[in-house]
């Protein structure tokens, strides 16, 4: 979407003659924002979308102060000294992060990629550190009954292609490219003849404010990077329907819990994200 209104404003004996950006304004007031048919087709076909200026600064200081809390008290409130820190469940722990998932800028295309009845899968928080080999989050089994799970993520600090931005492999979330990129994960292989950081991939580059949305069977590593790069995730995955979906996300021992301040949220959304893992069955877990 790229559409222009004209604005004229009066004031006294002068007319000044203006123009917004329509999808620009309904970003930042967070409305009817829908991903268009052209951004759908993206995701389809190289596995993710990356969102610029999605959330405002001062919106991004609110998240950072809630990052931060739940990361301090992770630590007894050390000093952080650069060492690698992830923690899953983390959203679920700080409501002005939970709030986040029923944004209409996370809610809406989660629920145009996944459709209605879809999930809340998990969360975690992460300061990385050092390189993250290439991977993808989910293979085998998912990539088999293709179950769509995406995740949904927020780097808290700018990051480029020199100092460890995310880098995918575009397409790799799917056949026959997924099964023929599996052996990148044998630390040991060098079957294309080059290093990791040389495996051709695409720089993610980001700043606060920005989000990607994207396929978990899609490949993704970072190379380059120092100490400490905050980063927050949320992942959503379509109603688990079938008996081999429901099989699926049954034996997972963390993620999938119908987690209780999310089964009894005051927030509709997120209560709906909850009921299907109720319905078919699986305990709810507290807090
Ligand atoms: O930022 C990174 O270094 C890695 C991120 C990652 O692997 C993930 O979110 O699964």
């Amino acid at each position: 979407m790229n559409t222009w209104l004209d604005l004229a404003c009066y004031s006294g004996n002068n007319i000044t003659i203006g123009r917004i950006n329509i999808a620009l304004y309904l970003l930042h007031k967070g409305e009817n924002l829908v991903l268009t048919s052209e951004q759908i087709a993206q995701f389809d076909t190289f596995g993710f979308i990356l969102m610029r200026g999605l959330f405002s600064q001062g919106e991004m200081k609110s998240i950072e102060d809630g990052f931060e809390t739940i990361m301090v008290q992770d630590r007894g409130r050390k000093e952080y000294r650069g060492e690698r820190q992830s923690l899953e469940p983390f959203a679920e722990k700080e409501p002005i992060l939970t709030s986040l998932a029923d944004d209409d800028r996370i809610y809406k295309p989660i629920e145009q990629l996944l459709g209605s009845g879809f999930v809340w899968e998990g969360s975690d928080g992460n300061h990385y550190t050092g390189d993250t080999l290439w991977h993808p989050d989910k293979g085998g089994e998912a990539v088999r009954l293709g179950y769509r799970q995406i995740k949904v993520i927020f780097y808290l600090d700018k990051l480029s292609k020199d100092d460890g931005c995310l880098r995918v492999i575009p397409g790799s979330h799917k056949e026959p490219l997924h099964s023929s990129l599996l052996s990148l994960q044998n630390r040991d292989n060098d079957n294309f003849g080059v290093s990791q950081s040389e495996i051709p991939g695409y720089p993610l580059e980001t700043s606060p404010g920005d989000v990607i949305f994207f396929h978990q069977s899609l490949f993704h590593a970072s190379f380059n990077g120092g100490e400490g790069r905050r980063m927050f995730t949320f992942v959503f995955a379509e109603r688990p329907e079938t008996k081999e979906q429901i099989s699926y996300v049954s034996g997972f021992s963390v993620s999938f819990k119908p987690r209780r301040v999310l089964v009894d949220s005051d927030r509709p959304r997120i209560r709906q994200m909850m009921e299907p893992l109720v319905e078919i069955g699986l305990e709810v877990v507290g807090p």
